[in-house]
């Protein structure tokens, strides 16, 4: 297997984090390039279900690194409560198998505070995760925020916290009016944290650097999907990282282009968690139904997802946004028994008709063409039947791309490679 990227090409929760736990089995390497505890991947193994936010899916394996990239935004509490979660799963975390990037952005307790203060008090509601994501890019863009190597040194954290803190001081006194703590407390805390991210936390460019000359297989485990790109995605519903291709080798800080498959993890429908637009929305009993029997809740926050048909020209957008070079068709077995389906294969928009999204479409105005398709009832362990082949054909003719694997469940075992 060559260096691929697995990247959600929908609006995140595609099911990622089980084929790149079947797929790390192959890699010397996993790489975390964006995002942060916002992310949730489910994985199951034999009896055990293991929710990862942070900490890369390889650590799943013990023959693989996990890497979290300089791209990421690290919670300090979140990350202590997830190691000691994976250590509870039977898993074994060494710095050998863990490495975390001096140059990682951290969350600070006041990204969390206003992120909250925003979603419950401010002008826009996007339906974040609540996890201070946002703030603390903000942070990293504007150049005051905290680095998980300031962590580690009381005077220069102190000097940082102080700038960083004093514009929100204005925010959280006049706008928001809500407590927050002092400079010293919030040093006090993230240094007690910082103990146990410490043996973790290396120069990891050198670290890729390396095994990418060593021609190791290197897998970059995408977040959220490529609809919630901070530049392709629906803005100003979505998340403030590049989730798409573009965001990887910036994000992983690994200069040089080597993957060489991007793989683009779809749902068999659509789901969405938060706020914003989705055009193939179900507001009937099919879709109380999809959400359901697929369990779709968020991973992280516990939100109910919203449902609705596979959206074919935003996957055809997310194919060209994120080069994807194949998709993984999972949560089939969802659709199973389910009756006549419906497929989503243009809009009218703008009094035309389209079959392709781009930058800028203002998906709250589409009209979706729906096509009815013929249900499928399948256990997808044998031969596929007919209906199940018709719907993989039709979503490869829209997106010219193929369909190399299926999902049915799960477990590793659900999971087939067509090609
Ligand atoms: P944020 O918190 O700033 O990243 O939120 C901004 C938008 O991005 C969406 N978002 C997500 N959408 C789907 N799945 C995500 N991960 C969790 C999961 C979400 C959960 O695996 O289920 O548990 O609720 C994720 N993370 C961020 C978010 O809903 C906003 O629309
Ligand atoms: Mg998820």
């Amino acid at each position: 297997m060559k260096s691929l990227a697995i990247i959600g090409s929908q609006w995140g929760d595609e099911g990622k984090g089980k084929i790149t736990d079947l797929l790390g089995l192959k890699c010397d390497v996993v790489v975390r390039y964006q995002g942060g505890n916002n992310a949730g991947h489910t994985i199951i193994v034999g009896e055990k279900k293991v929710v990862l936010h942070l900490i890369p899916s390889g650590i799943l394996h013990d023959h693989c690194v996990s890497v979290i990239g300089h791209g990421v935004v690290l919670d300090p509490e979140a990350f202590s409560k997830e190691i000691e979660n994976v250590k509870n799963s039977g898993l074994t975390v060494t710095p050998e198998k863990l490495k975390i990037s001096s140059n990682t952005s951290v969350i600070t307790f006041y990204n969390r505070l206003l992120d909250g203060q925003r979603e419950a008090k401010g002008p826009v509601k996007i339906g974040t995760t609540g996890k201070g994501i946002g703030p603390a890019y903000e942070d990293k863009i504007s150049r005051k925020g905290i680095k998980v190597k300031d962590l580690f040194d009381k005077e220069v954290l102190t000097e940082k916290l102080k700038a960083n803190l004093l514009e929100k001081e204005t925010l959280f006194t006049k706008l928001y009016e809500c407590e927050y703590p002092s400079v010293e407390e919030e040093v006090e805390r993230l240094m007690s944290l910082a103990k146990e991210l410490e043996p973790f936390v290396c120069d990891t460019f050198s670290f890729l650097d390396e095994a990418k000359r060593a021609g190791k297989k290197i897998l970059f485990e995408g977040a959220q999907g490529v609809l919630l790109d901070i530049d392709f995605g629906s803005y100003p519903f979505v998340t403030s990282s590049s989730t798409a291709y573009a965001g990887i080798y910036s994000g992983a800080g690994l200069p040089g282009g080597t993957v060489e498959e991007v793989l683009g993890i779809t749902k068999a429908y659509t789901t969405r968690v938060g706020e914003g637009p989705f055009p193939t929305e179900l507001f009937d009993q099919m879709g109380e139904d999809i959400q359901t029997k697929g369990g779709e809740f968020g991973a992280t926050t516990g939100r109910k997802r919203r449902c609705g048909w596979l959206d074919l020209p935003l996957l055809k957008y997310s194919v060209k946004c994120s080069n994807l070079t194949s998709i993984a068709l999972t949560k089939l077995d969802v659709l199973s028994e389910m009756g006549p389906l419906q497929v989503c294969t243009g809009y009218e928009y703008e009094g035309r008709t389209i079959d392709c999204a781009y930058p800028g479409i203002d998906l709250s105005k589409v009209k979706p063409i729906l096509k009815e398709v013929a249900g499928f009832n399948d256990d997808f362990k044998g031969e596929l039947s007919k209906e199940v082949k018709d719907y993989i054909a039709l979503i490869e003719e829209a997106i010219e791309i193929p369909v190399g694997i299926i999902a049915f469940g799960p477990e590793r075992s659900e999971i087939k490679f067509l090609k």
